[in-house]
């Protein structure tokens, strides 16, 4: 391997290149060239087409499932080498992480600094183990919603499964007991009242994205609607 072979730092190339690996790790630790997402990045936080709102908008079916904590199941199925299903108190059990996420609504409203409490992806990916098949993901609502996501998306650092927001219970409204969010992408693939997360080879469309939205809903990009 030709790794550390320049110990001659005085050589041009040597200072010349440890510059450069200066600059970029720079760049690295300031997220430069990174979709910006967090706080500090004022710039380019709010995506293209959206505005900034205070308040908290319920978008939904129009039906929403009330589901005690006693019949709370989250099941975890598909290509995973350890299918499980978490009742309320499975659920509370895992290991607790907060976190402060922007959210970005298809239609337009994003809202800022929103404090949630529950799971990380990165630790239910830890139990389940997705199989080398698995590379697409959908979730299962209580309202017979869907949403389908790849994988990579879905394993995002900042992807959580939270049962709290600003310090309280999530409503009914917002998705209580449990509900996903995927602060990279719109909104619409942050599955309220959770059910199922079922990881799958091939894609399938979800409600919206079977419905002229778009399959992967990049808000930096601007991905709402279909490409015919
Ligand atoms: N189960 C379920 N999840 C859902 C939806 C839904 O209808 N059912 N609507 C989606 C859409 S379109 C949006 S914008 C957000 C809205 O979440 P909020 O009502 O908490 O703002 O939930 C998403 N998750
Ligand atoms: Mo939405």
């Amino acid at each position: 391997m030709a790794q550390n072979r320049d110990d001659d730092g005085s050589d041009i190339t040597g200072s010349t290149r440890s510059k450069l690996i200066e600059t970029k790790q720079k760049w690295a630790s300031a997220g430069r060239l990174l979709t910006p997402f967090s706080a500090g990045m004022g710039k380019a936080r709010l995506p293209p087409g959206q505005h900034e709102v205070k308040d908290w908008p319920v978008l939904d079916l129009g039906v929403q499932p009330d589901i005690p904590f006693a019949q709370f199941r989250l099941r975890v199925a598909g290509f995973v080498e350890n299918p499980i299903v978490w009742d309320w108190d499975a659920f509370k059990a895992q290991p607790q992480v907060s976190d402060v996420s922007d959210m970005h609504c298809v239609t337009a409203w994003s809202r800022y600094d929103n404090q949630w409490e529950g799971i990380s992806v990165a630790h239910l990916l830890s139990i389940v183990r997705p199989k080398q098949e698995a590379r697409f993901v959908i979730l299962s609502s209580y309202d017979q919603y869907t949403t389908n996501l790849p994988l990579a998306d879905f394993a995002a650092p900042d992807a959580l499964l939270v049962h709290s927001w600003e310090g309280k219970p999530l409503t009914r409204a917002h998705g209580g007991p449990v509900r996903a969010i995927i602060p990279r992408l719109y909104l619409w693939k942050s599955a309220k009242w959770l059910r199922k997360i079922e990881f799958v080879a091939e894609d399938r469309r979800g409600f919206w994205e079977a419905r002229g939205y778009h399959n992967h809903g990049d808000p930096w990009l601007q991905q709402r609607y279909d490409e015919d």
